[in-house]
């Protein structure tokens, strides 16, 4: 009936918007019908406050302050949403391809990276019992959760569109464009979403993958992989660096 649970703080914000918004939708719903009630049963009503100014000006200006309202909580989780006043504690670019994603991550303060691509499993003879379909990649994004994380979105060939509905993100990838996003997971786990514009025979072959870790364990990752390769483009092995994957 609404949407998923929120994952990030973001999302959390979206829903609070939504909900206020639908709160007060059905207040003047409400509002609405009982004066319509009135209108059609009980003539001796009508009659007064068909030339009452007081209800004229009321129902003139009443809507004015809704909508104000409105508009500032919508306004005010905009721009709560939209942060750049402060520092991510981690940069991550997401590329588009025709069909898979592929993930860059800043480590330390100067130029190093570490890159890969997330390309998706497909169901086989011995996969696990309760096998996600067209939701299952070899390396998923690592994130920590309870920090700050800016992600810029773009494409190498045709749009694609990058998030996820419980991270409260979707972002178009275009060539040539970087799209700026922010979130903070604020629970550990998987979050499954999929490219969300349409953009070729395997649009539904590319799930966004996202997986929040605690801090310490995501960056116990970054040593593992920094131990196991040189920095840039990396192959974090066979089995990838997912923690389903992958044991601490
Ligand atoms: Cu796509």
């Amino acid at each position: 009936m609404s949407f998923p649970e929120p994952l990030t703080l973001q999302a959390y914000n979206l829903q609070v918007v939504y909900e206020y918004a639908l709160l007060l939708s059905l207040f003047v719903m409400l509002i609405v019908s009982w004066f319509l009630r009135m209108a059609v049963f009980n003539r001796i009503t009508c009659a007064t406050y068909l030339e009452c100014p007081f209800l004229e000006l009321f129902w003139g200006s009443f809507p004015i302050v809704l909508l104000v309202v409105m508009c500032g909580i919508s306004t005010y989780a905009l721009y709560v949403n939209d942060e750049t006043y402060k520092s991510p504690a981690l940069d991550v670019t997401v590329t588009g391809h025709q069909w898979y994603w592929s993930y860059k991550i800043m480590v330390g303060e100067g130029c190093d990276y570490m890159e890969w691509d997330s390309r998706l499993v497909l169901r086989e003879e011995g996969s696990e019992i309760g096998f996600l379909d067209l939701l299952t990649v070899d390396r998923p994004l690592m994130v920590p959760i309870n920090v700050l994380v800016r992600v810029f979105v773009t494409s190498e060939d045709v749009i694609h569109s990058w998030g996820a509905p419980g991270m409260g993100i979707k972002m178009d990838a275009i060539p040539g464009r970087l799209t700026r996003g922010l979130f903070e997971l604020k629970l550990p786990g998987i979050i499954f979403g999929m490219c969300a514009e349409l953009c070729g025979a395997m649009h539904s072959m590319m799930p966004t993958i996202v997986e929040g870790v605690p801090l310490a364990v995501y960056e116990s990752w970054l040593g593992y992989l920094a131990g196991s390769s040189d920095l840039g483009v990396v192959d974090p092995g066979p089995s990838g660096p997912g923690s389903r994957y992958w044991s601490v």
